[in-house]
């Protein structure tokens, strides 16, 4: 049996969508253009106006946004709205330089909670579950978003957050949890835990619902093994909302775009030119109905597929593929966005080259990083303590820069090796 939070809208024809969203898209590119002179700006130069938009067909002559525009106008150069009517910040795990701020009205919210409580829904969630959000709190999207989510379907919700797992395997038994939302990493990790602990028969989890990062079929298999559930992916992102841009349903074949809010597009990420479905590209976001923060064509760098092929669970809502991975190199470590050049700053900004290496790794589930770097000639000659001391400051010049701790190794002049293409900056040993 299908269980739905919104059918009108999850299995809605696919002309009563493409109605919305042209009356959704005209009006939401009128509120931009009053409303952000980034954005007006943007498509003054392209020399479009919102009288040029009358249905999606119009929607690639709009002009793209990408994380640059979010850092140029940052905070308060893309927000719709007047602060007064804004309710709510929430912001990307990263650093100051390239924090993402998205802000909210109690409109936004609602549409956001009722995209993940659709989530919850097609993993089989109703108000008898027990609905653990084992995802950070606070300015990370993934513990607000799915415990709203929760609230909208009338579940028991857990807002236990993210780590101590003892109390987290404690509340999981005693309470009865039926559903789990966290990253798979750390799925992983409990999943080892109540392994090792002998727990398996104390808890009643019947689903998943995993996401924020990449993950392999192969990890979903080993996690619905260990811990007897159905594992569901759920994609989002900061800038669109938060979780529950999309979600997956008992096919598994791929994640559902909540269309009646976001439109997607799949772009060549070189030309920018749009690729029919079934194409691998860059997934293109464009916010229909926000009012906060109503991000028009956003480059995600996320890569996937698109397909709208019929679907067991009765959603018509197009669904994106699992990510095949990005047009940036963006890394997620510990469910941190970390970019190589926010790392190689610290690194020049403290005196050393930028012969650097960055090696990922993960570790009984959890990920750890790296950081090799060139000692200068003038350096190498200091004692073994004064070494140690530098790879001190560095550990926490970095712990302080990306929030997560990271090993410092430091090595001779010209000990890492020279690539003669492109420098091969990140070795990710993380089979996931
Ligand atoms: O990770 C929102 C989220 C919270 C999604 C909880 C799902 C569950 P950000 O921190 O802004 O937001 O990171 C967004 O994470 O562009 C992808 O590269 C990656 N990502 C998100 N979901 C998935 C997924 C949240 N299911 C960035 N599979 C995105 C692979 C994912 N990568």
């Amino acid at each position: 049996m299908q269980n739905y939070y919104q059918p009108n809208i999850e299995r809605m024809s696919r002309e009563d969508m493409t109605a919305l969203q042209n009356e959704r898209l005209v009006s939401q590119v009128k509120h931009v253009y009053k409303n952000v002179p980034y954005y007006r700006d943007l498509m003054n130069k392209k020399g479009v106006t919102p009288d040029d938009i009358k249905s999606i067909d119009d929607l690639n002559k709009l002009p793209f946004l990408t994380k640059n525009d979010l850092r140029d106008a940052y905070p308060y150069g893309l927000l719709a709205i007047p602060t007064d009517d804004a309710v709510r910040i929430q912001s990307t795990s990263g650093t100051t330089g390239k924090r993402v701020v998205a802000f909210y009205t109690q409109h936004d919210i609602d549409l956001w909670e009722d995209c993940c409580a659709r989530a919850i829904a097609a993993a089989g969630g109703t108000k008898s579950d027990v609905v653990q959000v084992s995802y950070g709190y606070g300015l990370f999207t993934g513990g607000p978003g799915l415990n709203g989510g929760s609230h909208k379907l009338g579940s028991l919700t857990l807002p236990m957050s993210s780590g101590f797992t003892d109390r987290q395997l404690q509340f999981m038994c005693d309470l009865g949890t039926t559903i789990l939302c966290c990253t798979p990493s750390y799925a992983e990790f409990l999943a080892e835990t109540i392994e090792e602990t002998g727990l398996r028969d104390k808890i009643k989890l019947k689903a998943g619902i995993f996401g924020a990062e990449a993950w392999s079929n192969e990890m979903r298999v080993r996690l619905e093994d260990k811990l007897g559930i159905k594992a569901y992916d759920i994609y989002g992102l900061t800038e669109i909302t938060g979780p529950g841009v999309s979600f997956e349903c008992s096919e598994q074949t791929g994640m559902h775009i909540n269309e009646d809010h976001f439109i997607a597009e799949t772009i060549d990420p070189v030309t920018g030119e749009n690729l029919p479905l079934g194409e691998k590209g860059e997934i293109v976001f464009t916010c229909i109905s926000k009012q906060a923060f109503p991000l028009l064509r956003y480059r995600t760098r996320d890569i996937c597929v698109l397909s709208r092929d019929e679907c067991s669970c009765g959603r018509t809502l197009t669904k994106m593929s699992r990510l095949m991975g990005r047009s940036d190199d963006m890394l997620i470590i510990k469910g941190v966005n970390v970019f190589p050049s926010q790392i190689e700053e610290v690194l020049v900004g403290s005196g050393y080259s930028a012969n650097y290496q960055l090696i990922v790794d993960r570790v009984k589930h959890s990920d750890t990083l790296e950081v090799r770097v060139e000692l200068t000639p003038e350096m190498f000659s200091d004692t073994v303590k004064a070494v140690e001391g530098r790879e001190r400051e560095l550990r926490d010049r970095i712990k302080n820069m990306l929030g997560i701790a990271a090993k410092v190794t430091l090595v001779a002049p010209k000990a890492i090796t020279r690539s003669e293409g492109k420098a091969v900056r990140v070795i990710d040993n993380r089979k996931i």
